[in-house]
């Protein structure tokens, strides 16, 4: 197994064999330290992309199952093609600054994402790491944000399903609300598996920073969204990096410490992503 390193952030890999519990180790590790993997060369149907997946942790089915594969639920599916009964999972998925599952109580720890169809244009996902977006905040931003919380939703993002279709718009904000409430969580927290300390925030899914006199601080997350990049329209914040792929290629990262936010063709090219995400709670071997 080969790692080279990127420019920007993360490494490649080239001779990844996932029978291997040398490779698997070493790979966990590269995903902690250099928190994004391109695995290259990958040729797996969607089944042995799920044992692939189960090989660093626990694969959760996506909550709302218009994004399942039909054969292999745990695989999930953003698509541009296909109409009707022909379609396949969801369109335009992830384009806003995220992490996945960030609104949920347990986010997801490590995503890994296998296109299959690749447009020839505009392919590839922004990140931006929040812990050395955390490192970089000036001192008054640390203090200030000290003790406070950051709540997120889904509700922006959450998309209509076929079945929505003549539901008053207020039963489903009901639903949403219902089914997945606002969670709360502190706005910087120590990552579970490295010294690090991650800004915990998001352009498309933090909804507010609440103090420890239960204000809210718009102020404090307009900072925030600024300083780590989820704010520059243009894409080049120094911190933003452009990760892009080919055919063949499968992308991991660390979930806990990266936003993402997918770049999508605005051709009418088509483009076909599948996507595993696992829970990982092994402490890695050093
Ligand atoms: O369609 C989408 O953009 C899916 C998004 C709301 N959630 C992805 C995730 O894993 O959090
Ligand atoms: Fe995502």
């Amino acid at each position: 197994m080969k790692i080279t390193q990127q420019d920007g952030i993360g490494v490649v890999v080239e001779g990844f064999d996932s029978s291997s519990d040398e490779h698997v180790r070493l790979l966990r590790r590269a995903v902690y330290r250099e928190k994004i993997v391109v695995l290259k060369h990958q040729d797996l149907d969607p089944n042995g992309f799920l044992e692939l997946g189960r090989r660093f942790g626990r694969p959760e089915k996506y909550y709302e199952p218009i994004y399942h594969h039909p054969e292999v639920p745990e695989v999930f599916v953003s698509s541009n093609v296909g109409e009707g009964e022909q379609r396949v999972g969801v369109p335009k998925t992830g384009k806003f600054w995220h992490s996945d599952y960030q609104f949920m109580r347990r986010p997801f720890d490590i995503t890994f994402i296998y296109p299959q169809v690749v447009p020839t244009k505009n392919r590839g996902t922004y990140f931006v790491d929040m812990c050395k977006a955390y490192d970089g905040l000036g001192e008054d931003l640390k203090v200030a944000i000290k003790g406070t919380s950051a709540v997120h939703s889904v509700r922006r993002y959450f998309k209509i399903r076929p079945s929505d279709v003549y539901r008053p718009l207020s039963e489903i904000a009901a639903e949403v609300h219902e089914k997945t409430p606002p969670v709360s969580m502190p706005t910087a927290q120590p990552h579970r598996f490295t010294d690090e300390t991650v800004l915990y925030v998001s352009e498309g899914f933090t909804e507010s920073i609440v103090d420890g006199e239960g204000n809210q601080r718009p102020d404090l997350l307009e900072a925030l969204l600024e300083v780590s990049g989820q704010r520059d329209p243009s894409f080049s914040h120094p911190a933003i990096h452009l990760q892009t792929f080919e055919q063949g290629d499968m992308l991991v990262w660390d979930n806990r410490s990266l936003v993402h936010r997918a770049l999508h063709t605005s051709t009418p090219e088509p483009a076909v992503s599948f996507r595993v995400t696992v829970h990982d709670d092994t402490e890695p071997e050093a």
